[in-house]
């Protein structure tokens, strides 16, 4: 009989900006490459396509948006990209995914919006490929003001990050018993973040025979 072969892991990492979030997803393309293994960076919102240029707009305020249709945007550039994302981790490809449904939920469900509830903003992603493991990097207002002030883009104050933190916060309680969301301290120097994001990695660096879920199952 023909050996079957493991699909790649849907790692997921999240976080506030200024967590490292983007560093640390670098510096995990670097490990796994090391090791021989394949990988696939995503980022989401993938600014590249036609929905992203969209959102790449209104997140630089260059258009104006309501609320609710650049929530389903930011869903809707989920999908036009989960089938190829299915695609890799069939072909045994661990994929690492800078933000995900997670930011989609808790970034919209802070904008505390009428008609927006937690439970509003959650809908639109579900059936979507579900991350094998979510990294949560937690960074403390300090240490993000410490690591620079903030961008230009809409969401990037501290009012909105302390807010959206609060969702960060619910979603992690509501993800449960800690198998497939992990919060890591990010205010720890970048190695030591690296080290621990790779100890949670690391029993799904060979893949899984486990087929793929879908949120929110
Ligand atoms: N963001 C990101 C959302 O509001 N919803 C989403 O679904 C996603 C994926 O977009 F402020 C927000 C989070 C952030 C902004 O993200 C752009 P990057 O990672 O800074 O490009
Ligand atoms: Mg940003």
């Amino acid at each position: 009989m023909p050996e079957r072969k493991p699909r790649g892991a849907f790692i997921v990492v999240e976080g506030l900006d200024r967590s490292g979030k983007s560093t640390q997803v670098a510096l995990l393309e670097q490990r796994f490459k090391a090791e021989g293994r394949p990988v696939r960076l995503a980022k989401f919102p993938d600014r590249a396509t036609p929905i992203g240029k969209m959102i790449d707009a209104y997140l630089r305020s260059q258009s104006e948006m309501d609320d609710h249709a650049v929530h389903l945007l930011f869903s809707a550039n989920r999908w036009e990209l989960a089938q190829s994302i299915i695609d890799s981790l069939n072909a045994g490809t661990t994929v690492i995914c800078d933000r995900y449904a997670f930011s989609g939920i808790a970034f919209s469900a802070a904008k505390n919006k009428p008609g927006m509830s937690y439970e509003w903003c959650r809908a639109p992603d579900i059936g979507l490929p579900a991350p094998d493991l979510t990294l949560f990097l937690d960074v403390s207002p300090e240490k993000a003001r410490e690591r620079g002030g903030f961008g230009a883009e809409r969401y990037e104050n501290a009012d909105m990050q302390e807010r959206v933190q609060h969702v960060f916060e619910r979603i992690g309680v509501e993800m449960g018993d800690g198998s497939r969301w992990f919060a890591v301290d990010a205010d720890q120097e970048q190695g030591a973040v690296t080290d621990e994001l790779w100890m949670r990695i690391q029993p799904h660096a060979q893949g899984t025979e486990r087929p793929i879920q879908r949120l929110w199952e």
